[in-house]
């Protein structure tokens, strides 16, 4: 059922024949403008990650040709799912690449992804294979796929970047590289076929697998690369996880290899190490969720690095405050943009020639002139111009189904294609987008995503636990904090003992709640489910002494 619903059709005929006939969709895999570069520009670096490694267009281009060579010596074939979970190193890009053209599909997975999350999305996308460090930040990633594989057998594969240990089937990066032979004429690669599978940031339980074509990502990199003034000349830090559809495609690596531009690693986003970094390579662009801003803003290395060679900051993934926004402005010659952006598909850029109040209020205006946007009510009917409504969108690069059952994909996509995106948003006559707000259970922790209905899951087993409910609270720091509401048994549990019980789980530690609050009561709605809004209130009033 997995290879079948990968298969499926993804857009109607005659909606992908329009995409393909204004030139959205060009047929390509998505991996041509590496070749493209290497064959005009071979020696352009394309490449660099954070301890000075370069790869040139001609050598990455080669490189995705000998992993693409060496998985399948290795034994996987066209259309098996690759689990990727890497941290920002050059392997990730050149595994990502090769196995993208080889047919076999990576599946992007976050380094912060703890057993919960890897095993769901290994199972989800019928995983064969596997890529890991050995371990980042002394965290033992070889120990993590231990305890995955013993969940899901089906992956029989797994190469370490790094020390690959003892266990069956497990090789590391060098190995499988030595097993890439000549080059060998593979069939073209479907343009219509998935190229990779992104996760969801989840709604209603765990992460959803987000199948992107070949054709409607690469549109999606491409015309954000325009968007966004990419060119030759561009310099892109990956200050994010690489294996996020931000800094993968928005435009990130694939938008600056689109344009033949250079794209340097930052292996992780500290002040420390983006500031020297940019000011080492002379990195023009670069992409931050608001907390991170913040946190480059405080920094002593803002003010004693020559970070000059920026020019412009993405910042997306939460709302990111006006006054932030201002801020931002100080800093002598760098302009914000503004991305409001979901690996669903539909991404919202505010422009380079939008006036400043706009750049710093809003969250964009879609990419494509054909992204189709709808603000509707509770009743699904459009609301009136200006007012706040749930964000609805199709288009050329925005999914219609994930690679989920059918109640999943019935829940989020309206019945004519349109993916409910759960967003309160209101539009401003320019078309410019100002979020509001989520509908659901999502929590939205400093741009990390997940879902309380997830955590409120696991807590309802904890012995101590009579009921429990996770919220979003508004937070100086992270936009959004999670509080936990909890009705105990007897003895409330502490706020420690609710964190080890769901690190034990093998829970992402983002998703572990900030606060706690002991009640005697969780308010529920007419139909029995926990009353958010009632909470929200709940969460204002000052704790009882
Ligand atoms: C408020 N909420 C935002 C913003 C995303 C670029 C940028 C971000 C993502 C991303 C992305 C927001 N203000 N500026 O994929 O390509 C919230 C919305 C949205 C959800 C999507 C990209 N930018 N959000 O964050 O798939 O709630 O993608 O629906 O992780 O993040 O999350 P995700």
């Amino acid at each position: 059922p997995i290879v079948s619903a990968l298969s499926a059709p993804r857009w109607p005929d005659d909606v992908a024949r329009r995409y393909r006939e204004l030139g959205y969709w060009r047929g390509e895999e998505l991996t041509a403008p590496v070749r493209h570069y290497a064959a005009s520009h071979p020696d352009k670096p394309a490449l660099i990650d954070s301890v000075g490694r370069l790869l040139t267009y001609a050598e990455l281009d080669r490189t995705a040709d000998q992993v693409a060579s060496a998985l399948q010596q290795w034994g996987l074939a066209p259309g098996d799912r690759f689990i990727l979970q890497l941290p920002n190193l050059l392997e990730l890009v050149c595994l990502l690449l090769g196995s993208v053209r080889a047919g076999i599909i990576p599946v992007m997975v976050l380094p912060t992804h703890r057993e919960q999350e890897v095993i769901h999305l290994a199972k989800g996308s019928g995983a064969v294979a596997c890529a890991i460090a050995d371990r980042q930040a002394s965290y033992d990633f070889r120990g993590l796929m231990r305890r995955v594989r013993d969940a899901v057998p089906g992956i029989g594969k797994v190469v370490v970047v790094g020390e690959p240990g003892e266990d069956d089937g497990v090789i590391s990066y060098d190995r499988l590289m030595a097993m890439a032979g000549p080059p060998v004429d593979r069939p073209p690669v479907d343009a219509h076929a998935v190229a990779l599978l992104l996760h969801s940031g989840g709604t209603g339980g765990l992460p959803k697998l987000i199948p992107r074509t070949h054709n409607d990502y690469d549109y999606n990199a491409r015309a954000s690369a325009e968007a966004c003034g990419f060119d030759e000349n561009t310099v892109y830090l990956a200050a994010l996880s690489a294996a996020h559809n931000f800094p993968l495609a928005c435009p990130g690596l694939l938008g600056t290899f689109s344009v033949g531009g250079t794209v340097v690693l930052a292996r992780e986003p500290s002040p420390d190490s983006v500031f020297s970094l940019i000011e080492k390579h002379k990195v023009t662009v670069t992409a931050a969720v608001p907390t991170l801003v913040s946190l480059w803003l405080e920094a002593r290395e803002f003010d004693e690095t020559d970070i000059s060679s920026l020019k412009l900051l993405q910042v997306g993934g939460a709302k990111l405050a006006e006054s932030v926004a201002r801020r931002i402005h100080e800093w002598p010659g760098v302009r914000v943009q503004q991305v409001f952006g979901m690996a669903e598909g539909l991404l919202n850029y505010t422009r380079a020639e939008d006036p400043i109040d706009i750049v710093e209020t809003t969250q964009g205006r879609p990419l494509s002139p054909d992204d189709e946007i709808v603000i509707v009510d509770e009743e699904g009917q459009p609301v009136a111009d200006g007012a706040v409504g749930e964000l609805w969108t199709r288009g050329p690069y925005t999914i219609r189904s994930y690679l989920a059952g059918p109640e999943i994909n019935a829940r989020s996509f309206t019945p004519d294609g349109f993916y409910r995106t759960g967003d309160m948003v209101r539009r401003l006559p320019s078309g410019h987008l100002v979020v509001a707000g989520r509908s659901g259970d999502q929590i939205n922790r400093g741009g990390e995503k997940f879902s309380a209905v997830e955590i409120e899951n696991h807590l309802i087993d904890h012995p101590a636990v009579k009921e429990i409910a996770v919220l979003g609270v508004p937070d100086a720091d992270l936009g959004q904090a999670s509080l936990a509401f909890v009705h105990p048994v007897e003895t409330p549990p502490s706020l420690r003992e609710l964190k080890d019980f769901l690190r034990q789980r093998g829970v992402a530690t983002y998703k572990l709640p900030d606060r706690l609050r002991i009640v005697d009561d969780i308010p529920l709605t007419r139909f029995g489910k926990i009353d958010r809004k009632r909470l929200a209130l709940l969460a204002d009033e000052p704790v009882p002494s």
